[in-house]
């Protein structure tokens, strides 16, 4: 047990039933804003570049004294209308911050800083008769409050899931100007809660772009092969604005497919299709069709593309069948961070430099924990052919027993499951990250994988437990494992519990037959840092974590996966060695800087000499 994991609070169950939990999230979920899907293949203006930004550390222009929004404050951007006229802040004269972007890393003195900070932008309009306008927020973490011309028109709660603002009525044609306000402050109710190993970077974090739909659009589709199939796609097209009988039609062009059908009286039109012949998605053969949708007529439609990939993905006993033949997960976890630069992932070049050295050790799966990152990056796995882990930021001790939590928890599990089910590459759905077990936290998650489920039949669902440890037993028996398909457990022996020399003895089984995934193990290490073995933070110590760590795992029962921790070093509060954390934690196979540290190729001739992954 690491020293962070004996400080996780305890917490009492108050009583919430599991029912109860489902049944509130559901109804405050009811509440949130729209959401379109398939965004980054709409035409689109985009509102990226440089943003005025105003620093506002008490939140005086967002919060009146008792906590609520002032509607008259910072997000009205006024101008003094005479020479006596009273304004104190102008967003024309503040400086400007970069979107997207956290804003820790663009100004020094912003590194630590956590609070309010205001967004401006000017950008021009033409409005088109019959057309809605969407403001799209790729991220903005944590809390977001958007105003167009003056006007409070959204706002959002959760740092790493998108969501759209309906700025029809704000917009003008000519000049107009947005104004969003965020928040970074953590919340002990938030999700994630006060305490995360991870930088809290602020900001407008991914891209925002304005969005012209027609008044009947299509906001969400869902296209799948059917679990065990390879011939069937299913799923649907919803049309918002729409009412019973609307067109739909969608073509898969390659495949020679054109499927009409038609929505019902929710403006859902179900899909079924027939699909012989389809070449299967997988990391050897990573093959995507260009997809067409259309919803309406020759009097006025709506058109989506979409690149999916079709795959199976399922659990059949003790094996995880890709396609319906076993595999083992080759993986390794990655923050959503920029190599080389620090702060936020931001572009597909931070994207593609990440995936490539995972790539290069051996991987034929990454985690990405604890947090949803960008729907590039799963775009990019979706081309390279690299399997996905998705998580939802219920990390460590958040507070379970609170129902409004819940309903945090699955509005950001929502928002993300809708954004990404159409990406190949994404087959676990993990709703938590090392959470200790109480009755109240076993409902909540029950509850979260229950959503998981209800929205996305597909795919697994799975959580990185923690696991126990007697004396050199490591057994895996956390009782949420009977809830997921596959048991994913992290462990840290060598690190956080005994020397590397004892690995050797330990054995490690589950309570469960159902594949295993390790989903983290690893040691710190600061590149550059040679000497023997024994010592701390050497790179010759983490590397023999590695090597014991193999040792053992090669005896594990049942286990179809793994997942080193971490591919690269990040940037951690918790993290303060002098000289050798210096606010980072270094467990990475490679240094923030890019450089390759000893246990790299450890693991990477393992993967790629398969000398792991075989006990099938
Ligand atoms: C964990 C956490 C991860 C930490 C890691 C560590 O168990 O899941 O967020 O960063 O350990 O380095 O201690």
């Amino acid at each position: 047990m690491s020293k962070l994991r004996h400080s996780l609070p305890r917490f009492i169950c108050q009583g919430a039933t599991l029912a109860a939990m489902l049944l509130l999230g559901a109804h405050l979920f009811a509440q949130s804003t729209p959401l379109l899907v398939d965004v980054d293949h709409r035409a689109a203006t985009s509102l990226d570049g440089p943003w005025h930004a105003i620093i506002d550390p008490y939140g005086n222009g967002l919060y009146n004294v008792d906590g609520s929004i002032n509607l008259h404050g910072y997000g009205e951007n006024r101008q003094p209308k005479s020479k006596s006229d009273l304004v104190e802040y102008s967003f024309a004269k503040s400086p400007t911050l970069r979107v997207p972007g956290d804003w820790n890393t663009q100004r020094k003195e912003l590194l630590l800083y956590e609070g309010v900070v205001w967004y401006e932008k000017d950008f021009a309009y033409a409005p088109k008769p019959h057309t809605r306008a969407f403001l799209h927020i790729g991220a903005a973490n944590y809390r977001a409050y958007v105003f167009v011309n003056g006007a409070k028109l959204c706002q959002h709660e959760g740092g790493f899931t998108p969501f759209d603002c309906d700025a029809t009525s704000a917009l003008q044609s000519g000049n107009n100007f947005v104004v969003i306000a965020v928040d970074n402050t953590r919340l002990r109710d938030g999700v994630p809660t006060l305490k995360t190993d991870w930088w809290n970077y602020g900001g407008l974090t991914r891209d925002v772009s304005l969005i012209q739909v027609p008044e009947k659009y299509i906001d969400d589709f869902d296209l799948h092969l059917q679990r065990g199939s390879k011939t069937e796609i299913a799923g649907s097209v919803h049309v918002q604005g729409a009412g019973a009988g609307e067109a739909v039609v969608v073509r898969i062009p390659a495949a020679g497919i054109v499927q009409h059908a038609t929505t019902d009286a929710s403006g859902r039109a179900p899909i079924s299709i027939h699909a012989p012949g389809l070449e299967l998605w997988s990391p050897d053969h990573p093959k995507l069709y260009r997809v067409e949708i259309q919803a309406g007529n020759d009097t006025g439609h709506d058109t989506l593309t979409d690149e999916i990939g079709f795959r199976t993905i399922e659990v059949r006993g003790t094996e995880i069948l890709l396609n319906g033949s076993p595999i083992f997960l080759r993986g390794v976890s990655i923050h959503g961070e920029a190599p080389i630069r620090g702060g936020r992932a931001t572009s597909d070049q931070d994207d593609a430099t990440l995936l490539r050295w995972a790539k290069e050790l051996g991987v034929n799966f990454v985690r990405l924990p604890h947090y949803p990152q960008g729907a590039r990056m799963m775009r990019l796995a979706d081309r390279m052919g690299i399997l996905v882990w998705e998580e939802a930021p219920v990390y460590w001790a958040i507070e379970f027993d609170n129902p409004q939590v819940l309903a945090k928890a699955q509005q950001q599990l929502a928002e993300i499951i809708r954004r990404d089910r159409d990406k190949a590459s994404v087959i676990f759905w993990s709703v938590a990250n090392e959470t200790p077990v109480t009755p109240a936290r076993n409902n909540f998650l029950q509850a979260m994988i229950a959503s998981a489920r209800a929205q996305d039949e597909t795919r697994l669902v799975t959580a990185a437990l923690l696991s126990s440890r007697h004396g050199n037993e490591i057994q895996v028996n956390d009782p949420l494992g009977a809830y997921l398909d596959v048991v994913s457990f992290n462990e840290y022996a060598g690190w956080y519990q005994g020397t590397p020399q004892e690995i050797a003895n330990i054995k490690i089984s589950s309570i469960y037959q159902k594949p295993l995934l390790l989903s983290e193990f690893g040691a710190g290490a600061k590149a550059g840092f040679h000497t023997d073995a024994d010592t701390r933070w050497s790179e010759e110590y983490q590397a023999n974590v590695y090597r014991q760590q193999l040792q053992m795992l090669r005896g594990v029962a049942n286990l179809r996966g793994m997942c080193p921790w971490v591919l690269v070093d990040f940037r951690s509060p918790l993290r303060e060695l002098p000289g050798i954390q210096d606010f980072y934690n270094r467990k990475g196979l490679i240094s923030d800087q890019g450089q390759k540290k000893q246990a790299y190729f450890v693991m990477q001739k393992a993967y790629l000499q398969h000398t792991i992954g075989n006990q099938h």
